[in-house]
């Protein structure tokens, strides 16, 4: 059974059941995932349906849900935990997990009504129901609240029209979240079906990063949608970015996954691949790379740790969660950069994980933010001025 680095004894601070839950996922996916994660990524093929129900039985889906509504009710730590082994196996198999707990069953649970969350949330949460989440536009990306999608109050209904643009599982997903502005250009989130005339989810195609995830679009083209499909409990932009605040703060711990594969995959590899007749672990060069990996994976461990235990309290930030997606991400891309060199010519091929992460990440540090609209938060948070608008 694998062991992560655990430089400064930060299972000290974790619980007996954190450590369970943790054990049950990475077992899970040492089963399901590692086997066959190269071969999805290789032929560009989305992950299969059925691990999204295996994901709901482990309680991997809206993991911070209430038990009444089909989630585990666990905290945030274990939220991030789980995060972290699924990232292990692939940023796919983890997107699809964050998507559906916090940008899909968040916002049900926390500005849905009471018919809402009883009849979508169960069903997420065991993954019989695959969720999306509808916020980027083709021309709106970092900047969400200029979008274009709009519906109308037609009596009986809302009329939406608009699109949608990289959207993690529209293409095979049964329920969407999308936000779109009302007549009076007020953000509200409804909740759509697969089914709904004028409802299409095209798929992009060609990617070199996620390629086990299916990315899409969702076209809106005269949506009837039933008036009991609207979230009654927000209005504005900061619905949609409290989701967020939920999905980035996964991220953070999730890459940290990918970022320990990546350096334990070089540490073995460098303790056994030899030349000039040395393991290539035993030159200063190499170790200059083990050891600042394992540097930066100790204060990433570290940050996502004293982040949970905030966001337990209700106390974790905006921007203390952009802080660390951004850097987090930044050190997972690096570790997976320095790692692949390390396994030189092997480090490209799909004999090892590290090449996949390296590109997964790619989309990592752009989705949620971006890199520099998460700086900028920082900046914005340091000295109340805003360098976006
Ligand atoms: P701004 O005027 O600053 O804010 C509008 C209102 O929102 C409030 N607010 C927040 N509330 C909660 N959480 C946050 N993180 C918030 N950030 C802002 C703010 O207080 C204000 O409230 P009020 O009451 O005054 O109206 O908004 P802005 O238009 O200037 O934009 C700010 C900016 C650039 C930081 C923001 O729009 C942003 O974060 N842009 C990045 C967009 C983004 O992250 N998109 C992600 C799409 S989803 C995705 O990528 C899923 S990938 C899934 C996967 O596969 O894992
Ligand atoms: P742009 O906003 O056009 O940015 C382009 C460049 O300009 C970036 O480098 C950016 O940092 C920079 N930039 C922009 N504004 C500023 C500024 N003010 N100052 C300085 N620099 C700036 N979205 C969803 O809604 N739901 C999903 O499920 C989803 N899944 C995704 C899955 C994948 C695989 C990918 C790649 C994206 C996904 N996204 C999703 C979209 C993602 O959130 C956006 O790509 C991201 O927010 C950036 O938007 P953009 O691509 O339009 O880039």
């Amino acid at each position: 059974m694998y062991h992560p680095p655990d430089y400064f004894q930060i299972d000290e601070l974790l619980t007996d059941e954190h450590k369970l839950i943790r054990q049950s996922v990475r077992q899970w996916v040492e089963r399901e995932v590692k086997p066959v994660i190269d071969r999805y990524a290789q032929k560009h093929e989305a992950l299969p349906k059925d691990l999204m129900r295996q994901m709901g039985q482990l309680g991997a889906l809206g993991p911070f849900i209430p038990e009444k509504y089909g989630g585990a009710g666990l905290d945030h730590i274990s939220y991030g935990i789980i995060m972290a082994e699924l990232e292990r196996g692939d940023s796919a198999i983890r997107s699809s997990a964050s998507v559906q707990s916090s940008l899909v069953m968040y916002p049900i649970y926390a500005f849905g009504s009471e018919a809402q969350r009883k009849k979508y949330l169960p069903k997420l949460a065991s993954g019989e129901w695959i969720g999306a989440y509808g916020l980027t536009e083709p021309n709106h990306g970092s900047d969400p609240g200029s979008m274009l999608s709009r519906f109308e109050d037609k009596g009986d209904y809302f009329l939406l029209n608009g699109a949608k643009m990289w959207i993690t599982n529209s293409p095979i997903c049964d329920v969407a979240v999308v936000w779109a502005k009302d007549e009076n250009g007020k953000v509200k989130g409804l909740i759509l079906e697969r089914g709904m005339e004028g409802f299409s989810t095209p798929e992009i195609v060609d990617k070199w990063s996620l390629r086990a995830s299916a990315t899409g679009e969702m076209v809106f083209d005269n949506v009837k949608v039933p008036k009991e499909n609207l979230l009654p409990g927000i209005k504005g932009l900061k619905g949609p970015l409290m989701c967020l605040n939920s999905a980035r703060y996964g991220i953070a711990w999730g890459v940290l996954g990918a970022a320990m594969e990546c350096y334990d995959t070089a540490l073995q590899y460098s303790l056994q691949r030899k030349q000039f007749g040395k393991p290539i672990a035993s030159f200063q060069l190499q170790q200059k790379k083990l050891a600042e990996m394992l540097t930066e994976i100790t204060k990433a461990q570290l940050l996502v740790w004293r982040l949970g235990v905030l966001k337990n309290e209700n106390k974790a930030t905006p921007a203390q969660i952009s802080m660390a997606k951004r850097n987090n991400v930044e050190t997972a891309l690096k570790i997976a950069r320095e790692s692949r060199q390390m396994l030189g010519a092997m480090g490209i091929t799909g004999d090892f994980p590290i090449m996949r992460h390296m590109m997964n990440l790619e989309s990592v540090i752009t989705y949620e933010g971006t890199h520099d609209i998460h700086l900028l938060i920082t900046g914005m948070d340091i000295t109340g001025i805003a360098a976006f608008d």
